[in-house]
């Protein structure tokens, strides 16, 4: 029976579906979902109910209204500034935008990004940090942050370069333009750009195709890709055979196989 996260105020939005979908949305549609104190702490209890919660086996982020997130709240940072506090920008990363980013990218369960709209500074990071990314035709992405004189952060250096390339990845995050869908596309920095309208009901149902796959498996797959990133050929073909070994175990590899021998359609389990 799938648990809901605690969430004590409205700037986040959270569902699961019966197959096991958590769809999250960022809900501060005023501010483009504009990342708050409440929004980033709301995020990680929501990942990480989905993360422990073995009725959740697929996660669909998005966000309400207009944007998909426009990056940390700076009205937050300007009221600071105004009462002459130092900024601890260093400490806001590690406290809220490290478990988000570092949720995404190691819950073992697919995590769609359905990107309705802009995604600009961290809240681009988020973008990249899910597994696939499935665009409105309307989303965007700015690399906000040299803008306002700040190093992309949440991940964006990580990430961006291996998404794009390096040469593109600078540019994008020198210049602070906009990207628009068909160019994110075209760069392969999402994976299919759908018309707006059909956008909820596209990432859904591809939520809902890996909720109904071997779950054990994605999350190994993401296990050995994340450590692919960071590591040799050699160190990883050893990684690869122990993380093989495990999905070996799995009900669902049993099941994969009857499957195929008895020439019917998998029901895997996650299990
Ligand atoms: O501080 C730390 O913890 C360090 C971490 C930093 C991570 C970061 O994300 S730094 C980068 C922060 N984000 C940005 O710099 C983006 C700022 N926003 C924009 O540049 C523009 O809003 C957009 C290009 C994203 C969209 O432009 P547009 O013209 O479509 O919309 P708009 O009119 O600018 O925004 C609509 C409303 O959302 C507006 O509010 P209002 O005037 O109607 O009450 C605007 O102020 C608000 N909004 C947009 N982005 C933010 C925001 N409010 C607070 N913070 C925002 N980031």
């Amino acid at each position: 029976m799938a648990t809901t996260p605690r969430t004590d105020d409205q700037t986040l939005a959270v569902d699961i579906s019966p197959a096991g979908v958590m769809t999250i949305t960022l809900n501060r549609p005023d501010k483009l979902n504009a990342v708050n104190d409440a929004l980033s702490y709301a995020l990680i209890d929501a990942l990480k109910t989905a993360r422990k919660d073995p009725a959740v086996r697929a996660i669909l982020l998005t966000g309400a209204g207009r944007g998909f997130c426009a990056g940390q709240d700076l009205e937050s940072r300007s009221i600071g500034a105004e009462k002459g506090e130092i900024p601890h920008l260093g400490q806001s990363i590690r406290n809220r935008y490290m478990p988000i980013i570092t949720l995404l990218r190691t819950i073992e369960k697919p995590v769609v990004g359905a990107v309705n709209g802009v995604a600009a500074g961290a809240g681009a990071s988020m973008a990249f940090a899910c597994d696939v990314r499935i665009a409105a035709e309307s989303a965007s992405f700015i690399q906000a942050f040299i803008k306002v004189g700040l190093i992309p952060d949440s991940g964006a250096c990580f990430m961006l370069p291996r998404l794009v390339g390096l040469g593109r990845a600078m540019e994008l995050m020198m210049s602070g333009r906009k990207v628009k869908a068909d160019e994110a596309l075209q760069m392969g920095l999402v994976n299919q750009v759908v018309p707006d309208d059909e956008l909820m009901t596209t990432a859904l149902a591809l939520a809902t195709d890996y909720a109904q796959g071997p779950t054990k498996a994605f999350g190994l797959l993401k296990r050995a890709t994340n450590r692919a990133m960071d590591c040799d050929l050699e160190t990883y073909l050893a990684y690869e055979a122990d993380v093989q070994e495990i999905a070996g175990r799995t009900a669902d590899f049993a099941e994969g196989v009857a499957a195929f021998v008895q020439k019917r359609p998998a029901n895997f389990t996650g299990a």
